[in-house]
């Protein structure tokens, strides 16, 4: 199903559920090259939600500031190369909300465990505001807050399971937005926890 959730967002609900099995096999593929890890923010906070990258850039924070780099810091090497299978499921996502040949240079990989969260903000490290950001939810499921264009505006609430992608483009693509503290649960594939990934374009 799809469904227009704000100015530009479309959630399309059990999108990659066909593909669930690949999709778990290319993280874990990931992850084994470049391991999760809490990041710290420019203010010196440790993130509660452990982070890798795949792709030609990876999106990272310490205490310079934010930025996509091509060398994962722990490393010291390249982001993994971002695998067929999440590549063409970005680029078909997009073309549902009329995206086409979206071409997504960085898929930041976000691991929730019970208790997490991501306060509310903008994704704003990246250079061209008109392509869209895909997101694709695995594992346990979610509150994901939605503001507005100001931190103040009071956020509506969504839940996201396992399989729904959501394309963020247009107004929606400034938008202040942020996840709820996890609940705990079981997740038949994934465990006590939840995957996120966001693909972006970059530059
Ligand atoms: C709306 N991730 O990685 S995905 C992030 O569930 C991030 O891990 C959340 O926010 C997560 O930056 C939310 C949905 C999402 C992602 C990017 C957006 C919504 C967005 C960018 C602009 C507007
Ligand atoms: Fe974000």
């Amino acid at each position: 199903s799809r469904e227009e959730i704000a100015d530009g967002a479309v959630l399309l609900r059990g999108f990659v559920k066909p593909i669930e099995t690949e999709l778990v096999a290319a993280v874990r593929a990931i992850v084994a090259q470049s391991p999760f890890r809490r990041m710290t923010t420019p203010g010196g906070h440790l993130m509660s939600v452990a982070m890798t990258n795949c792709g030609e850039r990876g999106w990272i924070t310490d205490h310079t500031g934010y930025r996509y780099d091509p060398i994962d810091p722990r490393t010291g090497a390249p982001w993994p190369a971002m695998p067929p299978v999440l590549r063409d499921l970005a680029r078909h996502a997009a073309e549902q909300r009329g995206f086409e040949n979206f071409a997504p240079d960085a898929c930041l990989v976000n691991r929730y465990e019970p208790g997490t969260r991501l306060s509310l903000h903008q994704d704003k490290d990246e250079l061209d505001y008109s392509a869209p950001i895909v997101s694709v939810s695995l594992g346990l499921p979610a509150t994901f807050l939605f503001g507005g264009m100001a931190r103040a505006d009071k956020p509506r609430r969504f839940r996201l399971v396992h399989g729904d992608v959501v394309v963020w483009g247009g107004a929606s693509r400034l938008a202040y937005h942020g996840v709820a503290p996890l609940a705990d649960g079981e997740h038949a594939l994934l465990g006590r926890k939840r995957i996120n990934l966001t693909f972006r374009r970059t530059r």
